[in-house]
């Protein structure tokens, strides 16, 4: 049984000089009316209900409302790519808004899209990247409910598809597992499942708190403020930072650029909204997205051999999101195929 507790519907009923009433009449569980200078105003209360009134020529249809009614989150995260070298101390770096690369159309597989002028707001509030989210069962944190794109601001705010207000979902109020993830990062869940109710207001899930407690071991990074961030370097998707699939990631990007016409490795002109760009600074560079792939592997706390080639550096999720549609990975697929041809052939060409 849902809570009852919003005001639903606003009905106004004008008084003519002939003073023709309409009583109000509701099949909602509550309600009342009130009368001043010759305006009665009929409210109800209760659930999903549309109803029509009609006497003395004068009908009147109340409507629901439902904004209310959805459950709201306001989740907070740091993405580590743009985070490590900050322009300002605790926010993210916005360059792929400030170059004009963040798409309206979301990369995840629900395809959302925002409107171009959510991307014109500078500040602490302009816009990273999209990021993806998912509510999972309290009972089975394989299972997920609901999943959907949303906006990430500088300071970690998550928020909907205008760019500012707090995320409303259409499920019911329940506990539910949160997971946060985006496209070249490693996604995390908290640890336990969340009370997220519409009576209490928007839920607050900051993931950048140390004290936030998430699913698995090492899921976040450490920055140098005590804050956390979601690993960065998962260029190609596939849930494990490593070097082997990773650096493919980038070279792929680097190859296949089409005013890279000598498929140069070394070309620093790939500019624009690209997986293999760890840092979201709008441009690809081997060395430098590579060099921090490196360095992230090799600083892993687990990879306590320093290892370049450790293979266990994997995002904490006891299933995987499903953030990329298959379209999109078979795609992924054919572009690596494609630059490990042209890779051969220039290789057997030397
Ligand atoms: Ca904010
Ligand atoms: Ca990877
Ligand atoms: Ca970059």
């Amino acid at each position: 049984m849902k809570t009852i507790s919003t005001l639903l519907s606003l009905s106004l009923v004008m008084f003519l000089s002939n003073a023709q009433s309409i009583e109000k009449f509701s099949i909602d569980s509550g309600g009342a009316s009130v009368t001043a200078g010759g305006i009665q105003m009929l409210y109800t209360i209760g659930e999903v209900n549309v109803q029509e009134l009609s006497a003395g020529g004068i009908s009147v249809s109340e409507g629901f409302i439902n904004a209310d009614l959805k459950i709201s989150i306001n989740p907070k995260l740091f993405l580590q790519g743009p985070i490590l070298n900050p322009t300002n101390a605790g926010l993210m770096n916005d360059d792929l808004r400030a170059s004009g690369y963040i798409p309206t159309t979301s990369p995840y597989s629900d395809a959302a899209t925002c409107n171009a002028s959510v991307f014109n707001v500078t500040g602490t509030n302009a816009i990273v990247d999209w990021v993806w989210l998912e509510l999972r069962d309290k009972t089975d944190n394989t299972s997920v409910i609901l999943s959907q794109s949303a906006l990430l601001q500088r300071d970690g705010d998550v928020v909907a598809t205008d760019g500012v207000s707090n995320i409303n979902l259409n499920v019911a109020s329940d506990d539910y597992f949160v997971v946060v993830n985006h496209k070249n990062h490693l996604g995390i869940m908290t640890n336990t499942p969340v009370a997220i109710t519409r009576s209490s207001g928007p839920s607050v899930i900051d993931f950048t708190d140390v004290n936030t407690t998430t699913y698995g071991t090492q899921a976040q990074a450490t920055l140098t403020s005590g804050a956390k961030a979601l690993w960065a370097g998962d260029v190609n998707g596939d849930g494990l930072v490593n070097f082997a699939g990773d650096v493919n990631g980038v070279t792929t990007d680097i190859i296949l650029f089409s005013a890279n016409t000598d498929f140069n490795t070394n070309y620093d002109f790939v500019n624009g909204y690209f997986k293999s760009d760890v840092f979201l600074d709008g441009n690809v560079s081997f060395s430098n997205e590579v060099n921090q792939i490196l360095l992230s592997v090799i600083l892993y706390p687990l990879n306590t051999g320093f290892n370049s080639q450790y293979n266990l550096f994997a995002e904490q999720l006891p299933s995987p999101s499903a953030l990329r549609s298959t379209a999109q990975l078979s795609l992924d697929q054919l572009r690596l195929e494609r630059a490990l041809e042209i890779i051969e052939l220039i290789n057997n060409n030397n």
